[in-house]
């Protein structure tokens, strides 16, 4: 009997021995990728599909109730033929923007890519007979652009998913989770093997039931194609064993004004929050309640802040092109960002809490306050500052700024000052 335990005790040490050793330890160019990845700060999130001729979202049949083969007959229809590679390129660019997010297939499983392993995608089943994907990868590649695929792991429409299905024991009770699972990851393998250039996978919709998504083989997948792919999942919990790095949505990581957050604690990955132009991630017609250039800066600064990339998203029209409220605000904004993004792009944020003028971002030895809400008070208190500051200027010009240091912080006087009309930046050099 004893003998027998301690056989069953070997044993069972062996297995957890194993599951250690399988643990995910990101290579050398993931790690690198990373850091990249943090210093891009600000990327474009893209919501696009056949739901977007709808004009109501991209939640639109599953809201409106639509039965799935009514609503496959969008893609008779789908012939976006003013979609420009260069002119989403170019607009990520002007905005300031170093990559974008775009919905490979989203929740309706319809693939805006040319898939080999379903007819449901935007080659084979539309007039439009041409692979966008294909051609963003190739002009984000040429423009230096980085690229990341949103793939949706909840599907509406699948037999193999069969969604409401009852989930018994870990298993949706109707469909085949298998051939499901192999379907993703022969789409993911496509996705990886014949885009050029792309950075990162972006999972959504794994909330949707509580099943084994096989996501230690999926992510293993992704990672022996290419080491350096990074992994989200906007599982809305905190971050799993091989994810690169943890994404919120709609909310600064810290917030749950959503409730999508209550779970996710902030873990030690690289950050991302993604928040709309508007009220939409799919194109929608009647919404019209876009955010202010002020808003949407300060949304970036208060990510950054917090050691977070912002990804905005937008949601181009059915014909392919973006809306002119978006093009006239992100101009704008990307007129900001070139005269201060030296202030947020590379930067790192969280080591001084945010306050209620505003956050500090830092890169070496240099210190940017961004003041988004200028203090009644004729100054601005940095708390905890350890290195001894030399010297404070405005970030856009060279006067020596009055400051006081103190063990608990730095007080830098603002009376006088310039402001900007979005976030007047301080910049601390330090020793
Ligand atoms: O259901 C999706 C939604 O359509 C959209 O894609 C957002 C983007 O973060 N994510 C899901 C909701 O969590």
């Amino acid at each position: 009997m004893i003998k027998k335990l301690l056989v069953i005790g070997m044993l069972l040490c062996t297995i957890k021995a194993n599951a250690q050793t399988a643990a995910y330890t990101p290579t050398a160019d993931n790690l690198a990728a990373r850091q990249n990845f943090e210093d891009l700060k600000f990327g474009l999130f893209i919501h696009w599909g056949i739901y977007s001729e709808l004009g109501a979202g991209e939640w639109v049949m599953n809201e409106k109730n639509i039965p799935y083969n009514s609503y496959k007959r969008l893609a008779d229809f789908f012939n976006p033929q003013g979609f420009s590679a260069h002119d989403w390129v170019q607009f990520a660019k002007k905005a300031g923007m170093k990559y974008i997010t775009v919905t490979a297939r989203h929740h309706d499983g319809f693939s805006m890519f040319g898939t080999k392993v379903s007819p449901y995608n935007i080659v084979d089943a539309t007039p439009y007979h041409k692979d966008p994907m294909m051609e963003l990868a190739q002009e984000c590649e040429k423009e230096g652009i980085e690229l990341h695929f949103y793939y949706s792991l909840l599907d509406w429409g699948r037999a193999d998913y069969a969604y409401g299905s009852p989930i018994v024991n870990g298993l949706p009770a109707k469909g085949d989770w298998d051939s499901y699972i192999g379907f993703m990851k022969a789409q993911l393998t496509e996705l990886i093997t014949k885009y050029p250039g792309v950075k990162g996978i972006w999972f959504d919709g794994g909330w949707e039931r509580d099943v084994n998504w096989h996501y230690d083989e999926i992510y293993g997948l992704i990672h022996k194609l290419n080491p350096a792919i990074l992994v989200g999942n906007n599982h809305h919990l905190a971050p799993k064993e091989g994810e690169d790095f943890q994404m919120f949505e709609k909310d600064l990581p810290g917030n749950n004004t959503t409730g999508f957050s209550g779970k996710s604690e902030i873990g030690k990955l690289p950050l991302e929050t993604c928040e709309t132009i508007n009220n939409s991630w799919g194109f929608n017609i009647t919404d019209r309640s876009f955010k202010s250039v002020s808003q949407i800066i300060h949304y970036l600064v208060n990510a950054a802040g917090r050691n977070a990339n912002f990804l905005l998203n937008i949601g181009p029209m059915p014909n392919g092109k973006i809306q002119p409220e978006f093009t006239d605000t992100m101009a704008v904004v990307g007129t900001w960002m070139q005269k201060n993004g030296a202030s947020i792009y590379g930067t790192r944020g969280n080591a001084i809490a945010p306050q209620s003028w505003g956050v500090v971002t830092y890169k070496n030895k240099t210190m940017y306050a961004h003041i988004t809400a200028m203090p009644q008070l004729p100054y601005i208190f940095i708390p905890k500052v350890k290195a001894k500051v030399l010297k404070v200027t405005l970030f856009t010009g060279s006067e020596n700024l009055k400051f006081k240091q103190q063990p608990e912080g730095v007080f830098v006087y603002t009376n006088g000052i310039k402001a900007d009309a979005y976030d007047t930046i301080i910049q601390l050099t330090t020793n």
